[in-house]
């Protein structure tokens, strides 16, 4: 099958392709050149809410283009190193006034692109402009170390230098904040940037390349090729002059991903998959922890790699919780993402709906859960062109179950019933992810220790399992990423390598760990 036809049937699941002469086409961005990829050719992009919608054509890259990218990332790489650290955050400032003058739009492409609703899009946009704001002050400070050295007369620090050349492989759930995630600190640390979105959502990166631009980001410094995986992607992992590569998606990807860098020693950072926990104690507000539960398991349409998809609930407050759950989820309004009254927008594209509905069968079948509410596509009306799906709740869960183990991407979350905050922290830790789980309850010290036993990279404390701010560190446990952390001043340590500086002023040879220093000398 054709790349094009591929993306066609990713997105537009039922065969019904139109012609989109109309639609608008859009380019590579390559050593601040607006241009087509070699192969001359494009794939359509769809708006999930309605595929009879197209939202844009969009090159399909291959290697030749991403080996073009990166020369044109390598041309450019010594003079933007060598431009001072506050004069390149000086450009990102302007760049981050440039997303807010535009947010609106943004997120309405961003809405049409990739479904979620407006508020949630204008969030997305939102979480690009802190972090370029936040990840721009680091152009005054970079903050390296002096320490003593172990000679007289001899002087001792830590400075960062940029990596050099970095691939961005971004996802389509978060398809401006998870790359500007990458790219500010990129920028800010000196290094150049081949950045390639998810096939699903290329236009809210187009846009934040685009701001780029017009905020002066030198030519070369940030590239931007378009295309799939398989190929595009597949050539940015195997660059070698691609020092460096971060990634956000699945774990399965990541793990091929990961592979590829190990091949040829280049670093790696890796932000994949989660099966997040709400823990609901006996003492809990119950409608805070509903209100909680319903944001993180349906925000998005629970495509997040933070969303609540499981739910541990003390025995005690189990079946109250359930039917309050139950009543809020039936009534979620779901719909298009650009009308102000949805509250759930579509899921992305057929493979994800033929992803959900399999679990969803996986869950009454193999599983034996108890299907609370939900479990159906929607497909008539204002639902029969796009790819929705109901908010769905499985009761009754073991901890074993698959759906209660296995990251479904989806509008769907499994309660889980616990004798006790031991067991639930138990069950909390049960699974291959580590990235976020939370606790409602009122007794400080079982939130402390909820925290303090939970095996993941964030907490939160009567707040639901997503909404992670930029200025603290973003990333997770076990399968979940590799021991590296985005956002925060924590994502320098991604973007900057530390040079260990020694200066010697005693005008002798001075032979550290060999030449005996007298007292006082
Ligand atoms: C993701 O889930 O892929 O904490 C990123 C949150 C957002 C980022 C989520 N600020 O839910």
């Amino acid at each position: 099958m054709s790349q094009a036809k591929k993306a066609l049937n990713r997105k537009n699941g039922r065969g019904a392709a139109r012609a989109s002469s109309q639609a608008k086409t859009y380019y590579n961005y390559i050593g601040g050149e607006w241009v087509r990829a070699s192969s001359g050719e494009f794939f359509e992009n769809f708006n999930p809410a309605d595929t009879r919608d197209v939202v844009g054509r969009f090159p399909v890259s291959t290697k030749e283009d991403v080996d073009r990218a990166v020369a044109a990332a390598r041309e450019a790489f010594d003079r933007w190193r060598r431009t001072p650290a506050p004069r390149r955050a000086e450009i990102l400032f302007r760049l981050g006034n440039i997303l807010i003058e535009k947010k609106d739009r943004l997120a309405r492409e961003m809405t049409r692109e990739m479904g979620k609703v407006l508020k949630e899009t204008g969030g997305d946009v939102q979480e690009a402009i802190d972090c370029t704001f936040y990840t721009a002050g680091e152009g005054r400070r970079l903050h390296g170390f002096t320490t003593p050295a172990e000679m007289p007369n001899k002087f001792a620090m830590c400075v960062r230098q940029p990596v050099g050349l970095c691939g961005l492989i971004t996802p389509w759930n978060f398809p401006m904040a998870i790359p500007s995630w990458k790219l500010i600190p990129a920028l800010v640390c000196g290094n150049t940037v081949v950045i390639k979105p998810a096939e699903d959502t290329p236009l809210s990166s187009i846009n934040l390349v685009k701001a780029c631009e017009e905020a002066g980001v030198p030519a070369g410094v940030v590239n931007i090729v378009t295309g799939y995986g398989e190929t595009a992607g597949a050539a940015i992992t195997a660059n070698p002059d691609l020092r460096l590569i971060s990634f956000t998606g699945s774990t399965e990807t990541g793990r091929v991903v990961a592979s590829a860098c190990a091949e040829r020693n280049a670093i790696c950072s890796l932000e994949m998959g989660g099966k997040n926990a709400i823990i609901i104690l006996d003492d809990a507000d119950i409608d805070l922890a509903i209100e909680g539960a319903i944001w993180g398991a349906f925000g998005t349409s629970g495509q997040r790699c933070t969303a609540s998809s499981r739910l541990i609930v003390h025995k005690k407050v189990y079946k109250k919780f359930v039917q309050k759950l139950v009543e809020r989820a039936r009534g979620l309004r779901v719909g298009d993402g650009a009308d102000a009254k949805t509250e759930m927008g579509p899921v992305i594209n057929a493979d994800a709906v033929h992803k959900i509905m399999g679990y969803i069968e996986v869950g009454q079948r193999e599983d034996g859960a108890r299907l609370a509410c939900g479990g159906n596509r929607l497909t008539k009306g204002e639902h029969a062109h796009g790819y929705f799906i109901e908010p769905t709740v499985f009761a009754d869960c073991a901890p074993s179950m698959r759906i209660a183990q296995e990251e479904i991407f989806g509008p769907v979350t499994s309660v889980i019933p616990a004798n006790s905050l031991e067991e639930a922290i138990e069950i909390t830790n049960g699974v291959r992810y580590g990235l976020s789980a939370a606790v409602y309850t009122q007794d400080v010290n079982r939130a402390f220790h909820a925290m303090n036993e939970t095996y993941t990279g964030i907490f939160y404390v009567n707040s639901s399992t997503i909404g992670a701010e930029v200025h603290l560190p973003f990333g997770g446990t076990k399968a979940t990423g590799n021991g590296h952390r985005e956002a925060g001043t924590q994502v320098l340590d991604i973007f900057s390598e530390w040079k260990s500086v020694y200066i010697d002023y005693s005008g002798r040879l001075q032979r550290a760990q060999i030449d005996e220093v007298k007292l006082g000398e």
